[in-house]
């Protein structure tokens, strides 16, 4: 049965103090670790093998006695994503395959009853979270190959062959249920990040009750979904897949425009989510350095995702490059962090960040020493090689200013940053 529904709540959604207390928090951390863990990873073929090789759900119901990842430590993961720079983890609950790697007493299709593993994985994130200072927060995926509820069906899961006929009401009761179960047994929880609400644009969602159950439980936590759209009432975080805030890039129907909520940006490491043996288009950290200092030029969060293997490891090559990307924050960080989008737009050189009366200007590409930027609000009494500290030379006119960069510098590094000095 539904736990909570509060009907008086109108469709004017007003954050609660905590929760807009968070989004500050959320828009200062700028760096998450995204985690698609599941037991397809058994498979090695991506979060997505049920649908796209069509295996039906009695065949899907024998690979989690396969799953037992008895090298997993979740404190391991965190410090992971803690040296690499990262703020908060979000990590998969449940994937499309409807397999709770959390302890539901809601379903037997959980971690718990159909593994020999046994341990709820979330559970040890959540502690692992809680002792390191990172803020977890919870992938829900609303789309469902696996329960008989799920229907009419979707757009998806039909390869896996989906029931014709179903009660949706004891769908939803059952999302919300699980989702209660997800707010009230792992702690103080980030927020929930929502997908799959696109396989069934039709259907009545009722996603406003969802959404105040969420508040009414965790008032703090912020939702987001992923559904390439513009934010509905009750969501406090909007996000962008494979794709820099308002560019849509990303191939997706939908046209999302930029709202005023905090904005994340969710990329993966090669290009599937879930691990895959095949996949070996492993993003350099170059490139990844440039996309987290390009979403926090368009005033957004970087989530960067891994996909662990069966046995509880992340791949040796994620590692490597995760602690890459550690030793540019750990230089570089003051102009990412607590920053917002800087008052110079996005051009193709590269982005800006602000904070306070300073503008970090993130040059990525630009192959010559003479260095414009275009008008600013407020007076330049600085203008500083970020690296060096060293101050250079600069002529400001009524169209903008020219810097002279330093002679011979490395134009093929991740980012020169220049610091702006406003009085
Ligand atoms: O279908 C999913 C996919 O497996 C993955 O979880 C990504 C992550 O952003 N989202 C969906 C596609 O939009």
């Amino acid at each position: 049965a539904l736990l909570f529904a509060n009907p008086s709540i109108s469709q004017d959604y007003q954050p609660s103090p905590e929760n807009l207390k968070n989004r500050e928090w959320y828009q200062d951390a700028k760096f998450g670790l995204f985690i698609h863990w599941g037991v397809y990873s058994v498979l090695g073929v991506h979060e997505w093998v049920m649908e796209t090789q069509g295996i039906d759900v009695a065949t899907y119901e024998k690979l989690p006695a396969f799953f037992n990842p008895t090298e997993f430590d979740a404190e391991a993961w965190v410090l992971m994503a803690k040296n690499a720079g990262m703020k908060y983890i979000t990590i998969t609950t449940k994937h499309h395959d409807g397999f709770a790697m959390f302890n539901s007493k809601l379903s037997d299709w959980d971690i718990m009853d159909r593994t020999v593993y046994k341990k709820d994985v979330i559970k040890q994130m959540a502690e692992a979270c809680r002792k390191h200072d990172m803020k977890l927060f919870l992938y829900y995926s609303q789309l469902d190959w696996h329960h008989n509820d799920y229907y009419p069906r979707g757009d998806t899961g039909k390869k896996s062959g989906r029931p014709d006929k179903g009660n949706w009401e004891d769908y939803l009761d059952y999302m919300n249920g699980q989702l209660t179960e997800l707010l009230t047994n792992y702690g103080e929880i980030g927020g929930i990040w929502f997908d799959g609400w696109w396989d069934k644009k039709e259907a009545d969602w009722q996603l406003r009750k969802t959404y105040d159950l969420i508040h009414e439980l965790q008032p703090q936590a912020m939702i987001g979904s992923n559904h390439h759209q513009t934010p509905n009432p009750g969501e406090d975080f909007q996000m962008f897949e494979r794709d820099l805030p308002g560019q849509n890039k990303g191939g997706y129907s939908g046209e999302a425009t930029v709202g005023k909520l905090p904005l994340e940006t969710a990329e993966t490491m090669a290009h599937q989510w879930g691990f895959s043996l095949q996949d070996k288009s492993y993003k350099s950290t170059k490139e990844l350095i440039q996309y987290l200092v390009k979403a926090a030029g368009h005033n957004g969060n970087f989530l960067l995702n891994v996909g662990p293997m069966p046995n509880g490891k992340i791949q040796p090559e994620f590692i490597a490059t995760l602690k890459e990307i550690g030793d540019w924050t750990s230089t570089y960080g003051e102009s990412i962090y607590e920053t917002r989008g800087g008052q110079i737009a996005p051009q193709s050189w590269g982005v800006s960040t602000q904070k306070d009366d300073k503008i970090y200007i993130h040059i990525m590409d630009w192959k010559t020493d003479n260095f414009f930027f275009p008008t600013v609000e407020g007076k330049i009494t600085s203008v500083v090689d970020f690296q060096s500290k060293k101050k250079l030379k600069h002529n400001t006119n009524s169209y903008g200013t020219l810097v002279e960069l330093p002679k011979n510098r490395d134009y093929d590094q991740a980012d020169f940053v220049l610091v702006v000095q406003l009085k």
